[in-house]
């Protein structure tokens, strides 16, 4: 099994005005790319080599030594998993079996929402924001830099990135404009739904 970096599920221009066809091409293009390219470097010749992205992540989690190729493995998936959360005409509230979930757990889909923008917003620099179930549990985390929720047992549902270079060329410095954004424009709640 090589690692390559996979397609968008649309097209580069298709989330405008939101997250514009620049944004995604320099971080699909460029940010995501590079992890790959970086992530292929480091495990040639090793006993990942061959393994999948997901045994890497979890073989390189928590170790030191193999931090470089933890940093690279997780940032790969979590790229992939985010561009795959969004769609256009995407946002607004989610539906049927994930919105009776998400009022179980949070109270009301509404306090989820709410939770999961404070998260993005308040993960100090670099990282990104999630929904997850955790033991059969959903809830809000957030993680640092590379860091995912494969690597705390948990399954991921939902992420927004909120590195810098997701929504700086659209947003600024104005994150809070740009979760927004991603919660009311963007989500693509029937992907989500699918990874319950
Ligand atoms: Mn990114």
């Amino acid at each position: 099994m090589s690692i390559t970096l996979p397609a968008l599920p649309y097209g580069g221009g298709e989330l405008a005005p939101h997250i514009s066809e620049q944004t995604l091409g320099f971080h699909h293009g460029k940010h995501h790319q590079t992890y790959v390219t970086n992530l292929v470097k480091l495990i040639e010749g090793t006993e990942l080599e061959g393994q999948s992205l997901e045994a890497i992540v979890k073989a390189s989690a928590g170790d030191p030594a193999r931090a470089g190729i933890f940093n690279n493995a997780a940032q790969v998936w979590n790229h992939t998993f985010y561009f795959h959360c969004m769609k256009s005409g995407g946002g607004g509230k989610p539906q049927g079996a994930l919105a009776e979930r998400l009022a179980k757990d949070f109270g009301s889909v509404e306090a989820f929402l709410e939770q999961f923008k404070q998260a993005g917003l308040t993960q100090f620099g670099s990282g990104w924001a999630w929904l997850v179930e955790d033991a059969g549990v959903l809830k809000v985390t957030k993680t640092a830099n590379a860091d995912t929720p494969m690597a705390h047992g948990q399954k991921a549902l939902l992420t927004a990135d909120v590195w810098e270079h997701a929504y700086y060329l659209d947003f600024q410095n104005r994150r809070a404009d740009y979760l927004d954004a991603f919660l009311a424009h963007l989500v693509d709640w029937d992907f989500v739904a699918t990874q319950l």
